[in-house]
C-alpha cells in the first residue's frame, strides 16, 4: 500500500443550505411575528430542496418562554426533511441549559445543538459537511465566537457557525462576542454563517464567504439566506424575503 492508492479527497457533491438567525422565538415584544418568521423559515426550507438547515443562533428569546413554543419549535424542526444544525446564541440560555429540554427525553435525531463550550463540529457523512460552531455562554468581550476554529477536516464542506459582533479592527473590541475581519479572512472554511444582527449583510473578507442572513421578522426587510455550496462554481449567497408582518422594535443587534 502506498499514498498513491489511499482514496483523494472525497467528492464534493453540490448542497443547498439554508441559513437562519436570531428568531427570538418566545419574545414579549413580539410573539406573533417571532412565530410567523419561523413559520416563514419552515415554509421555504419545506418548498424548495435544502441539504440542511442552520440556524446560526437566537433561535429562542429567552430562558423563561412559554413550553408550547418550545415544544412548538422543537417538533417543527423534528419534520423537516434534512438535518438542523443549531447553535446556541446569547438568547438561547434554554439550549445550554443541561435540564431546559428535558421534557422532550429524547431529541429528534435531525437535530443537532452544539453545545460544548469551547465549540464542536457535526460531521454529516451522507453530505460530506462538516459545521463548527462555539455557542455563546457568556455575551462579553472575552468571548470569541470564531476563536478556536479547528483545522478543515480532511474532505469534504467545511462550514463554520457564529453568533456574534463582526467589528472592524481591536478597538471595537470592547464589545460583546466580537468576531474580528482578520478572524473572518484567516478562517479556513468554506463559508462562515454569522447571526447577531437582524439584517442580511455580506461582510466576507476576500475569503471564504462570510454572511449574516438577517432575522425572519422584526425588520422591514426580513430574510433567510440561501447558501450555495458547488465543487466547480464555488459559495453562492442569496438572500431570500420573507413576507414582512407588523411594525416592531429594530434593533440592529440584540
Ligand atoms: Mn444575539
Amino acid at each position: 500500500m502506498d499514498n498513491l492508492s489511499r482514496p483523494s479527497e472525497a467528492v464534493r457533491k453540490p448542497l443547498v443550505l439554508l441559513h437562519t438567525s436570531d428568531l427570538h422565538i418566545g419574545s414579549d415584544t413580539y410573539h406573533e411575528q417571532a412565530l410567523l418568521g419561523f413559520n416563514a423559515v419552515l415554509d421555504t426550507a419545506h418548498k424548495t430542496p435544502v441539504d440542511a438547515v442552520l440556524i446560526a443562533g437566537d433561535l429562542f428569546d429567552a430562558f423563561r418562554i412559554p413550553w408550547d413554543d418550545v415544544d412548538y419549535v422543537i417538533r417543527s424542526l423534528a419534520k423537516l426533511p434534512c438535518p438542523v444544525v443549531i447553535l446556541p446564541g446569547n438568547h438561547d440560555a434554554i439550549l445550554t441549559s443541561p435540564s431546559s429540554l428535558f421534557p422532550f427525553r429524547e431529541l429528534p435525531d435531525n437535530l443537532h445543538i452544539l453545545q460544548a463550550p469551547d465549540g464542536e463540529m457535526v460531521t454529516l457523512p451522507s453530505l460530506g459537511l462538516s459545521i463548527w460552531g462555539k455557542p455563546v455562554y457568556n455575551h462579553e468581550p472575552a468571548f470569541r465566537p470564531l476563536g478556536g476554529l479547528p483545522p478543515r477536516p480532511d474532505t469534504g464542506w467545511y462550514v463554520a457557525i457564529a453568533h456574534g459582533l463582526v467589528v472592524d479592527d481591536s478597538t471595537d473590541l470592547y464589545r460583546s462576542s466580537p468576531i474580528d475581519t482578520q478572524e473572518l479572512a484567516q478562517a479556513d472554511c468554506d463559508y462562515i454563517a454569522l447571526g447577531h444582527v437582524h439584517r442580511f449583510e455580506n461582510v466576507t473578507q476576500v475569503h471564504p464567504p462570510a454572511f449574516y442572513s438577517g432575522a425572519p421578522y422584526d425588520t422591514e426587510q426580513p430574510t433567510v439566506a440561501r447558501v450555495y455550496l458547488h465543487p466547480e462554481k464555488g459559495v453562492g449567497v442569496e438572500a431570500i424575503h420573507l413576507p414582512y408582518h407588523a411594525p416592531g422594535m429594530h434593533p440592529a443587534a440584540t
